[in-house]
């Protein structure tokens, strides 16, 4: 082994900071860059960049880090939508959730839905990791939920599917526009990848998400789509929302959210 092939934790301490603080750069809260269109290209090199970077540095494999319960907040923050307006919703939400079924469809072999009771029933893990939003909060807090990787499986993706995008229930800021993000399929498929059903022990509270929220213990809070209905597994975003893999993505931010 050569020195340039040595690992050296350092310097690679070093590049993970480096990455992280030109994302931090770019991530410099969430109203400003979303009016701010000449951002957008600037945006996407520096997005391929980081991504580039942090793919050459951490495995697919690498955990988020898990806290111990003494550092769980009181209480969790919720953040953008904290109850979705729309009709459908709220006689979901009346119900207990009992008529919500989560559908997975776009390129895999078994499309079918899921209702609450058979995630419950899937096999979970529970996790106490730190949401980090880019308005400059965090959070640490547990979560159960069932292994998306595991609920993949299932459906099983085609060869040409590469991102799961997740669409959620709320239309944001009373807006147009339904919330909705998107994974590429190393995230999908990560260990503590959850589409969650509980918080700190309890049933998800509608502020955080219920039914169910994505848990991308990799990636900023953004990512973390609240409501879920749907999971549509595709080749490419273009075609949805503005084509950028999110809403918040659509308004400029970066699609690579990895910290
Ligand atoms: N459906 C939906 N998901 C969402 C949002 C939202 O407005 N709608 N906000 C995002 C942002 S910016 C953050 S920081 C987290 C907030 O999650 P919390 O409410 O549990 O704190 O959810 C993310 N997921
Ligand atoms: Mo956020």
């Amino acid at each position: 082994m050569n020195d340039s092939t040595k690992p050296d934790p350092g310097r690679r301490r070093f590049l993970a900071r480096a990455a992280t603080a030109g994302g931090a750069l770019f991530l410099a809260g969430c109203d400003r860059l979303s009016r701010s269109d000449g951002m957008v290209s600037l945006f996407d090199s520096a997005s391929a960049l980081t991504q580039t970077a942090q793919r050459a540095l951490t495995s697919r494999h690498d955990l988020a880090r898990e806290y111990p319960a003494s550092e769980i907040a009181a209480t969790f923050r919720a953040n953008g939508t904290t109850n979705p307006q729309n009709s459908d919703y709220q006689a979901l939400a009346a119900n207990g959730f009992r008529d919500w079924r989560l559908s997975v469809e776009g390129l895999v072999e078994l499309p079918r839905s899921f209702s609450l009771d058979e995630l419950k029933r899937m096999s979970s893990r529970t996790q106490i990791t730190r949401h980090d939003c880019v308005e400059g909060w965090s959070c640490i807090g547990q979560w159960k939920g069932a292994v998306l990787g595991d609920l993949l499986a299932q459906v099983r993706p085609t060869a040409k599917a590469r991102y799961v995008v997740f669409h959620c229930a709320d239309n944001t800021y009373g807006g147009p526009d339904k919330y909705y993000e998107s994974l590429d399929l190393i995230e999908a498929m990560h260990p503590q990848t959850l589409l969650a059903y509980e918080l700190n022990g309890a049933d998800l509270p509608i502020a955080n998400g219920a039914p169910i929220r994505l848990r991308a213990e990799r990636q900023l809070g953004y990512k973390m789509a609240k409501y879920v209905m749907r999971l549509e597994l595709v080749e490419s975003f273009e075609d949805i929302g503005r084509g950028n893999g999110g809403y918040w993505e659509d308004r400029g931010y970066n699609w690579w959210a990895g910290i």
